[in-house]
């Protein structure tokens, strides 16, 4: 199975909520009233596309109605199609890379969202492109997350950095941009803990390893991802504004389409925090994490 269709798979929860629900709509209208535009309302805020964005959906599709751009309810799947395709491409933006030498990328996020089993499948994409790796596991707070991130490693065959159980998360990512250099690798990827005993404590450590690799290497990192559980829906959107208090978020990583109804999220992060979501995980296999394209998902979404 290619990607797309792995893709559209993934899907599928999410296009049985929006999409299907929009489509039995307009077969149980046949004109469009208020009681059909109310419906629609009610479809796309279930599907997590979130108040602000249905809002200017709905603003779109009554302006649609005005300028005769749908005459019917039919017309509307179509429609909308396109205007969250354009929703999902403003500001389309493609990962950051040193223009020479180390790459840094450094990878937050709460506890469960999927950050080290991200960096493994990132890990795998960009050896797969003949890219020397090193991981480093600065998420020190529990031994368990460093083995995970030892195995990943090996799996994919990268380099890797490690600290002993508790120790400094910064110490770890320093040493590890050393070692990168010194062993002329093209990407560092920095694994982080996603809980400490406080929020702050948290915030305060992300502060931290990001300055010590900004201190290091300016410009670096390249990417900080923020990883997003999609299950999680619109509390995805309230982490986001969180960990941008904590370091600049370059792009978003939405793990877990698969399991969820409310992929409607990706427009939500898109058109209300105006976040890039740079990569997409549709499953646990590590060929299911790819790029984001925008065009492909909204195809995904909507294509029968
Ligand atoms: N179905 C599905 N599961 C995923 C996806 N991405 C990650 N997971 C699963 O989510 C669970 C948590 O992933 P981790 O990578 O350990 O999460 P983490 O953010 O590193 O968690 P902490 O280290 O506790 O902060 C694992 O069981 C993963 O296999 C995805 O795209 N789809
Ligand atoms: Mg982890």
């Amino acid at each position: 199975m290619g990607f797309f269709d792995r893709l559209k798979k993934g899907l599928n929860k999410t296009r049985e909520n929006l999409t299907n629900k929009i489509e039995k709509l307009i077969i149980g209208y046949a004109d469009i009233d208020d009681a059909f535009l109310d419906e629609l309302e009610e479809t796309l805020i279930m599907a997590d596309v979130g108040v602000t964005t249905t809002e200017k959906l709905m603003a779109a599709v009554r302006k649609g109605i005005k300028k005769k751009e749908i005459n019917s309810p039919e017309d509307l799947k179509p429609f909308l199609a396109r205007e969250i395709a354009g929703i999902l491409e403003q500001g389309e933006e493609t990962t950051r890379m040193a223009q020479t030498g180390l790459t840094v990328m450094l990878v937050v996020g709460v506890n469960g969202a999927g950050k080290t089993t991200t960096i493994g499948k990132l890990s795998a994409y960009y050896r797969e492109q003949g890219k020397k790796v090193m991981l480093a596991a600065a998420d020190t707070f529990r031994a368990a997350a460093i083995d995970q991130l030892a195995v990943w490693s090996q799996r994919t065959g990268a380099s890797f950095i490690r600290h002993e159980e508790g120790s400094d998360p910064a110490a770890v990512a320093f040493d590890a941009v050393k070692a990168a250099r010194a062993r002329n690798i093209d990407i560092l990827i920095v694994d982080t803990a996603g809980r400490l005993q406080t929020k702050a404590n948290l915030m305060e450590e992300l502060k931290k390893i990001h300055r010590v690799i900004s201190r290091e290497i300016p410009g670096a990192p390249h990417e900080t991802l923020l990883v997003l559980d999609a299950t999680t829906g619109q509390n995805a959107v309230s982490q986001a504004k969180l960990f941008t208090q904590a370091a600049p978020i370059s792009g978003v990583v939405l793990t877990k389409l698969d399991g969820t109804a409310k992929g409607g999220v990706v427009i939500s992060i898109k058109s209300e925090l105006s976040m890039p979501v740079k990569w997409i995980g549709v499953g646990e296999k590590v060929e299911d994490l790819r790029p984001f394209v925008p065009d492909e998902f909204a195809k995904a979404l909507f294509q029968d």
